[in-house]
């Protein structure tokens, strides 16, 4: 844990109200092993629900997210008005063809594993491989990795259920150029944090990479569909 230090959010998020003035666009992914959270945090950000329920991502869903952020510039604080397209993709091995496609011109890429699972923090290095497969094949240097854990209310009630350290997690940041913002409750984090926090993704974004438009953002969306028995989790 030598360089890579608990990011704190500086800046309040607040949405834009006039959409179409805005001033960079980015595309950011969620991914990570099935059942660790991506789309009940996706839910929680996009409609501030929670669901009980173990419905399993098939395709992807997709939102876009606008916030009013602050930046400095040549000294001083300027507003700038940005929209992320924020993609829920699928994280069941048996969609992983699929799933890569969606990766494609991605500005940032939100890493995720559950705080309560070994095996999705451990299969990191494999998502990070295939994202970086991606990126980097369709010439995109530009992004930035973030890492989140998921599911922190379960160790907050029983600290025994916890199986990663965030020491764990931020040497991992560290050794691979990742930017770690710690752990999370889709369950007890509220809306405003999670929108605070992705305000905070995209000024990163805007101060590395500026001025963007996404191209060519026709990709569908495929529905999700309910498995009863989730023994398919590969990447688990
Ligand atoms: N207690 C608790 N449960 C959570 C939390 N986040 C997700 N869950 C539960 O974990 C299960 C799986 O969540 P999903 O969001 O569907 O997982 P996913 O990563 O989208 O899985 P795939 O779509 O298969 O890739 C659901 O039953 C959720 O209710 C959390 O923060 N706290
Ligand atoms: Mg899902």
């Amino acid at each position: 844990m030598k360089n890579c230090k608990l990011l704190k959010i500086k800046y309040k998020y607040k949405m834009s109200d006039d959409l179409s003035d805005f001033d960079a666009e980015y595309k950011m992914i969620l991914v990570g092993n099935s059942t660790i959270g991506k789309t009940t945090l996706f839910k929680k950000l996009s409609k501030n629900v929670f669901h009980e329920n173990n419905v399993s991502t098939i395709g992807m869903d997709k939102k876009t997210l606008e916030y009013e952020i602050k930046i400095k510039e040549n000294e001083q604080e300027v507003k700038k008005n940005i929209k992320i397209l924020l993609y829920d993709t699928a994280g069941q091995e048996r969609f992983l063809s699929s799933t890569k496609s969606y990766f494609k011109r991605a500005n940032g890429v939100i890493l995720l594993y559950s705080i309560i699972d070994k095996k999705s923090f451990n299969n990191l290095p494999r998502w990070l491989n295939e994202v970086k497969d991606v990126l980097e094949n369709h010439e995109n240097n530009k992004y930035l990795i973030f890492l989140i854990g998921t599911k922190s209310d379960i160790t907050k009630e029983d600290e025994n259920k916890r199986e990663v350290s965030v020491m764990e997690a931020s040497d991992f940041c560290d050794k691979n150029n990742i930017l770690w913002y710690g752990e999370y409750s889709s369950k007890n984090t509220s809306q405003e944090t999670f929108n605070i926090l992705f305000a905070e993704f995209g000024r990163k974004l805007y101060e590395k990479i500026g001025f963007n438009r996404i191209a060519g953002d026709n990709t569908s969306i495929l529905s999700s569909k309910k498995t009863k028995k989730r023994k398919h989790q590969c990447c688990k």
